[in-house]
């Protein structure tokens, strides 16, 4: 099957290119789309020239992430981030999960195999806690869920319908994913630490809406 990689970029001239690099490598990948929230770096610059699509969205990660699948032509449509911490070659194990039929194949770090250099103990037991609550109200069996490695099938993306904007967005998926049935699979990933610039992801105001989409999940 033909993969599509969906990357959401805010100022990552540093991290980009060798991620781009690396994926230039890869021969299943059929194209590579990057949906920009207005960086003020040289990432679009950088993007372009190696051959991606560019696109832009300013509202937020999940609002690109949604962009960026939509227009997506391959039968599997793999999100990755642009710094570093995603290892390349895990793509190969992603998308077998789709080949093999699932709908959704989504990487765990904290299953074997998996593991992760980039989270804080205070986001553990955030991530820990919120697993909890989803495999609770939607009887799951996640081993994680603020994660954003993961591939899709195409169909899958419309079956999804999805609306968050922001950091929620990997919740609404899984939470989305379980109540529509559709068939996921968890495979072990390793996340590394962001190899240059400072994260977006503001652990409380974020981690404040990812509860606030499973309570409204929960409710709606
Ligand atoms: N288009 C777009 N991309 C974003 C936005 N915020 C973050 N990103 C990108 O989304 C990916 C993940 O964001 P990070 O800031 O690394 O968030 P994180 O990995 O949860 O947090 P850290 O662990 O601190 O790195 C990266 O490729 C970012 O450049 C945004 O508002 N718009
Ligand atoms: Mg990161």
């Amino acid at each position: 099957m033909k993969v599509s990689i969906v990357i959401p970029t805010l100022n990552e001239e540093k991290n980009l290119p060798i991620v781009l690099e690396e994926l230039k490598k890869m021969k299943c990948i059929n194209e590579i789309i990057v949906v920009d929230g207005r960086s003020g770096d040289r990432t679009v610059d950088i993007a372009k020239k190696f051959g991606c699509k560019v696109v832009y969205d300013d509202k937020g990660k999940g609002s690109a992430l949604r962009k960026g699948m939509n227009m997506a032509s391959g039968g599997v449509i793999v999100n990755m981030d642009a710094d570093c911490s995603m290892i390349p070659k895990e793509i190969l194990l992603l998308k077998a999960g789709i080949e093999a039929g699932y709908d959704v194949c989504m990487g765990s770090r904290f299953i074997q195999g998996g593991g992760t250099e980039d989270m804080p103990l205070f986001r553990k037991i955030g991530n820990k806690f919120f697993v909890l609550l989803v495999n609770s109200f939607w009887g799951m069996n996640y081993s994680d869920l603020c994660y954003g490695y993961r591939a899709f099938r195409k169909s899958a993306i419309k079956d999804l319908d999805l609306k968050r904007n922001g950091f929620g967005i990997e919740t609404e998926i899984s939470i989305k994913a379980a109540k529509k049935g559709l068939k996921i699979l968890e495979v072990p990933s390793f996340e590394k630490s962001r190899k240059y610039g400072k994260g977006n992801l503001r652990t409380f105001k974020d981690g404040w809406n990812i509860l606030k989409t499973i309570l409204g999940e929960f409710r709606g």
